[in-house]
C-alpha cells in the first residue's frame, strides 16, 4: 500500500462559533469520521481572549484581528484533535478555501458557508502547527489515542 508509507499526522480542527450556533456540529464531525480519520480529542469550550490571541498570533497585524478575536471568544467552539495518514492537508481539502465563495462544492465551506469571517471551521495548516495547536487547546489527559477494535480496510 502506497498510503501506508506516508506519515501518520495529527491536526487541530475547530468548529467556530457560527458552526455551533447554526447546528452544524454533527454534520462537520461526520465528514472527518466518514473520510476515515480518527478522533482523539473533543470538547465544547468557550475560550479566553488570551488563548484566541495566541492561536491567531500570526494575524495580529491584520485589520480584522480584533473582530476575529471577539467572534472566536463570543460563544463556545468545538475543539477537536484528529489523527491519520496525511490528515493535515486532507482536512484542509475537506474544509475548502478560506473564502467560502471560492470553496468548491463538496467541501465543508463550499457547501455550508458564505463569508470569510463566518467560515464555520478551522484546520491546522502544517503538521507542526497541528501539534502546536493541539497542545494549545487541550490539556494533558483530554486526549485519547485509542485503537479501533477492527478496521480491516483502513490503516
Ligand atoms: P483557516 O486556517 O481558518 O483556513 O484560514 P487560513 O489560514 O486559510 O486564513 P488566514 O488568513 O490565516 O485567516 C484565518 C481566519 O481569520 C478569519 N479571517 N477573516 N477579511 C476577514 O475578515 C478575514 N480574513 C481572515 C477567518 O475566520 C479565517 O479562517
Amino acid at each position: 500500500l502506497v498510503a501506508s508509507m506516508e506519515e501518520v499526522e495529527e491536526t487541530y480542527i475547530m468548529i467556530k462559533p457560527d458552526g455551533v450556533q447554526r447546528g452544524l456540529v454533527g454534520e462537520i464531525i461526520s465528514r472527518f469520521e466518514k473520510k476515515g480519520f480518527k478522533l482523539t480529542g473533543l470538547k465544547l469550550f468557550q475560550c479566553p481572549k488570551e488563548l484566541a490571541e495566541e492561536h491567531y498570533k500570526d494575524l495580529q497585524s491584520k485589520s480584522f484581528f480584533p473582530k476575529l478575536i471577539d467572534y472566536i471568544t463570543s460563544v463556545p467552539v468545538v475543539c477537536m484533535a484528529w489523527e491519520g495518514i496525511g490528515v493535515v492537508a486532507s482536512a484542509r481539502k475537506l474544509i475548502g478555501a478560506t473564502n467560502p465563495l471560492n470553496a468548491e462544492p463538496g467541501t465543508i465551506r463550499g457547501d455550508l458557508a458564505v463569508q470569510t469571517g463566518r467560515n464555520v471551521v478551522h484546520g491546522s495548516d502544517s503538521p507542526e502547527n497541528g501539534k502546536r495547536e493541539i497542545a494549545l487547546w487541550f490539556k494533558e489527559g483530554e486526549l485519547s489515542s485509542w485503537t479501533p477494535a477492527q478496521q480491516p480496510w483502513l490503516t
